[in-house]
């Protein structure tokens, strides 16, 4: 015999039943996700290029966009980036990324970590090793080319300004020795000296990238020799350290002065600087990374196998065509 008082109270639950399941369906499911876990060595905080590059990489790889980053600073050492590495090796990270400080001394590291299965990813300078198969794929600049562009400005300025075929005294502020962006634009310049038997380097200084250090160095080069018709400076910042030195002896630079600047990188300050003529030429270097390797990760959790080598597309800005709005539009 069939309960009356069952049927009422088998319908209001099954209604409540069918109201939470409809309500559950309305909110947007809880999705399990997982963090894809990378180890980012980075080589140091040495120029405002670095500087960027960090924010873009850690803007990147952040939790929101579904990676937690396991972050250091090597301060310029690479013994400090082989010990990071180890450290993402034990930490069992999913991939490794790593910024390095010069070309050499990655073999037995990288062996370890692909010994470990986990892949690497070089960003901005290169490394090189005999096993091609110790890194997965890199990204950055080629650092020669813009050194071929920073030396095809100065053979039309020179031509713009009837002084081509004049002898020229240059001074060479050269980056961290044995780092990608050393080595190409070094050889850029070397080049341009074979061509050219009317230049002549009259001094290289080991600036390290730095501002502090190109500006002691200058300003002891400065005391015994002064003249000089250009400063080719390896990065911004040391631009930036031999403007101040120039200015402290008392040497006029840029459009309107003595000494011709061309730097590389062009950060937003030395972009500045050019618009306000002090500094002749800047080549681009882009330091926005982060998005690109999240996207050769994202091709790698695809099981893609991603391009070896990324190129990035730059250009030169020149004092006398650079914008406001170049400027303005600048990231970094
Ligand atoms: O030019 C410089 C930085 O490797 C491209 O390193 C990078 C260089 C950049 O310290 O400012």
């Amino acid at each position: 015999m069939k309960k009356p008082g069952m049927i009422h109270l088998f319908l209001p639950v099954m209604l409540l039943m069918a109201l939470s399941v409809l309500a559950a369906c309305g909110k947007t499911a809880p999705v399990e996700t997982r963090l894809i876990r990378v180890g980012f060595s980075q080589l140091g905080s040495e120029s405002d290029w670095r500087l960027a590059n960090t924010r873009s990489m850690t803007a990147a790889l952040s939790e929101e966009n579904g990676f937690e980053l396991l972050f250091d600073n090597a301060k310029q050492r690479q013994e400090n980036q082989l010990l990071a590495i180890r450290n993402f090796i034990q930490e069992e990270v999913d991939y490794i990324v790593l910024a390095p400080i010069m070309e050499s001394g990655w073999e037995d590291v990288l062996q370890e970590a692909k010994g470990a299965g986990i892949p690497v990813i070089i960003v901005d300078r290169q490394i090189s090793v005999e096993d091609e198969d110790l890194y997965s794929c890199w990204v950055g600049s080629d650092f020669r080319e813009e050194g071929e562009l920073a030396i095809r400005w100065l053979e039309a300025f020179l031509q713009q300004h009837s002084r081509a075929g004049e002898p020229l005294r240059i001074l060479h502020i050269q980056g961290t020795e044995g780092a990608t962006a050393q080595i190409g634009r070094t050889a850029a310049l070397e080049h341009a000296i074979r061509r050219h038997p009317e230049w002549e380097i009259i001094g290289v200084l080991p600036g390290e990238y730095t501002e502090a250090k190109s500006y002691e160095l200058v300003r002891d080069f400065l005391k015994t020799e002064q003249d000089i018709d250009v400063i080719y400076s390896e990065n911004d910042n040391m631009s930036f350290g031999a403007m101040q030195a120039l200015e402290e002896a008392g040497l006029s630079y840029g459009s309107d002065g003595c000494v011709t600047i061309i730097s590389f990188d062009a950060v937003h300050d030395a972009l500045q600087l050019c618009l306000e003529g002090k500094i002749n030429a800047c080549v681009e270097c882009n330091p926005l990374h982060g998005p690109r390797v999240s996207a050769l990760i994202q091709q790698m959790e695809n099981g893609k196998t991603p391009e070896k080598r990324n190129y990035v597309e730059e250009t030169l800005f020149q004092a006398d065509t650079l914008t406001e709005e170049q400027l303005r539009e600048r990231e970094y």
